[in-house]
């Protein structure tokens, strides 16, 4: 039995949940197009007949702009310690710079073996995601480079298969059922957020927080949390129609996760400046 974690390391929005997402093959954690969708540490836990994969999600790295990215940054830093293997993810459609060499500087110190990951190879030309490996592979000394895309999931399973090489001997950390280590709650306030990110840009995702205020067999409330009026406008929209979206969009999926329908009421909240503010971050796990 092989059984390990492996940090997902890489800059905002180059795809990582999308990547765990399809590791697992389950959703598991949410995605977007917004950086900064992933505020905490998550496991997703891919289990085989004879090994458990713990796939690290993690924000992205960056440098702290507030008492909420101060966190999560502290996050990503915490989470190196103690894991087997690093999964370095990359955009193809970025250029490779300063932002991911200051990233491999870090993951390449610590010891442990890297596996780098070009993602979204999807549509491009092979000219180019040549070129772009070449530039990953000068980022350090890095145990396999994959060009993938979490996508349409090409060369997920090769890339799965270098990881399990990798993992340790071992017992399961997690129940063979578990894809996560998320309670229910923290899944559903997820899927309420990355329908709100959906719909919503600029500053105002970043401001977006949801909390469950109550939960049980036929009712869910839950309050989304902003930071200002103009934005608390926004989410409400005209007599309602945004929030309304929020929900239609969030339910089927919600419904899913607990395996029964839901009556669903989503009210919007200003909880101002709860970015810089650690007992509201306390409050809100992160
Ligand atoms: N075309 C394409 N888009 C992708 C692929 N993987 C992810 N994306 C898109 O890239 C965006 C970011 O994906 P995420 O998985 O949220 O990225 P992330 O690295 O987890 O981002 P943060 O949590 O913000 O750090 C989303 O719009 C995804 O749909 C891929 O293989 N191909
Ligand atoms: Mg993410």
């Amino acid at each position: 039995m092989k059984s390990g974690f492996v940090a997902v390391a890489g800059r905002p929005n180059v795809g990582k949940s999308t990547l765990v997402n399809a590791l697992v093959g389950e959703k598991i954690a949410i995605t977007s197009s917004v950086p900064n969708t992933t505020r905490r540490r998550i496991y997703g836990v891919a289990n085989g007949e004879d090994y458990q994969l713990v796939l690290v999600d993690l924000p992205g790295f960056q440098r702290p702009m507030d008492k909420l990215t101060k966190r999560m940054q502290d996050t990503v830093d915490t989470a190196f310690e103690d894991i087997d293997v690093v999964l370095f993810v990359l955009s193809a459609r970025d250029r490779i710079g300063a932002g991911d060499r200051f990233i491999g500087r870090r993951v390449f110190a610590l010891g442990k073996p890297v596996i780098i990951a070009v993602n979204k190879v999807d549509n491009l030309t092979p000219g180019h995601i040549i070129s772009q490996m070449k530039a990953a592979g000068q980022l350090g000394d890095f145990h396999a480079l994959h060009p993938v895309s979490a996508k349409t999931k090409d060369g997920i399973d090769e890339l799965r298969g270098d990881l399990l090489y990798l993992l340790p001997e071992g017992q399961p950390f997690f129940e063979r059922e578990s894809a996560t280590d998320q309670t229910s709650e923290e899944r559903i306030t997820e899927l309420i957020r990355e329908k709100a990110l959906q719909l919503t840009r600029d500053e105002v995702p970043h401001s977006i927080s949801v909390e469950i205020d109550e939960l049980d067999e036929q009712l869910l409330r839950a309050f989304v949390l902003v930071e200002t009026e103009s934005q608390k406008q926004i989410l409400v929209g005209k007599k309602g129609t945004m929030i309304r979206e929020i929900g239609m969009r969030a339910r089927p999926e919600i419904e899913h996760l607990l395996g029964h329908r839901i009556f669903l009421e989503l009210k919007v909240k200003v909880r101002a400046r709860w970015r810089r503010d650690e007992s509201q971050l306390d409050r809100l796990g992160l």
